[in-house]
């Protein structure tokens, strides 16, 4: 009893493992976002490799592109702060910041270095189906007369930083492999042996 518990327990873990969508953070030193448009499921995860700058990803408001949502909303919503790329690759790794996504609402995320957003450093995940003004065109139109504002506080609340040393340049998804370094997939590989042990016992 108690230990068909632990195997569900176990394995019920493993479902909920979900995939990891990689968006490259200034890859080949371009104010960039990559890709800049990607639809996730609830309970997906999204990392963001810094490659290259020193960028952030912060999220705002649709109408008020370049400024923390909480400026402009009840919404705390997240920042990574300034990671630290150089530092990172002298290691031959690269910074992550990883978000959990969990409902199908629009995330609209900028850079909040310099005048990156301005310039276009912008994307969105979950873009609006219905809504033709939402669309990530027009929040780059209103981003392109905004003025960045950087979130004050603790950098990094609201998602987990780490580091990989196997980047996915090609933007789409991860497999846990992959970003196993990022930490907070080391997880389901514990629960993976434990998974195991638990059926081996019941044998
Ligand atoms: C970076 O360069 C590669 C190779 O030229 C290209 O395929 C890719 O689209 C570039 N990425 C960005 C974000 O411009
Ligand atoms: C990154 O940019 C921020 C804001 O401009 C600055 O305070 C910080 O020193 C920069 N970090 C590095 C490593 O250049
Ligand atoms: C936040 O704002 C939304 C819409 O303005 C409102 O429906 C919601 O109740 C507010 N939530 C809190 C915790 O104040
Ligand atoms: C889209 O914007 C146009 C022009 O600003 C406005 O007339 C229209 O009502 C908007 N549509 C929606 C669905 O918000
Ligand atoms: C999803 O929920 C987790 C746990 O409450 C929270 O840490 C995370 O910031 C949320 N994700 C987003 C995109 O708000
Ligand atoms: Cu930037």
């Amino acid at each position: 009893m108690q230990l068909s518990t632990l195997v569900l327990a176990a394995l019920s873990s493993l479902a909920s493992a979900q995939r990891t969508w990689v968006v490259s953070v200034a890859q080949n030193a371009s104010l960039t976002f990559s890709p800049d448009r990607l639809t996730v499921q609830p309970g997906e995860m999204v990392q963001f490799q810094f490659l290259a700058g020193n960028h952030t990803v912060t999220q705002s408001t649709f109408d008020k592109p370049c400024q923390p949502i909480a400026m402009n909303s009840n919404v705390t919503g997240f920042h990574s702060g300034f990671l630290p790329v150089a530092a990172s690759a002298a290691m031959g790794m690269v910074p992550t910041y990883t978000i959990q996504i969990n409902n199908t609402n629009p995330l609209w995320l900028y850079c909040a270095q310099g005048r990156h957003c301005e310039q276009g450093m912008v994307m969105v995940i979950n873009e609006p189906a219905n809504n033709p003004n939402r669309t990530l065109e027009n929040y780059r139109s209103l981003a392109a007369q905004a003025q960045t504002v950087l979130p004050g506080g603790t950098p990094g609340s609201g998602g987990t930083t780490g580091t990989t040393n196997s980047p996915t340049q090609s933007g789409d998804a991860a497999t846990p492999s992959q970003t196993a370094a990022a930490g907070m997939l080391t997880a389901p590989a514990t629960l993976v042996v434990l998974a195991a042990a638990g059926f081996a016992m019941l044998l």
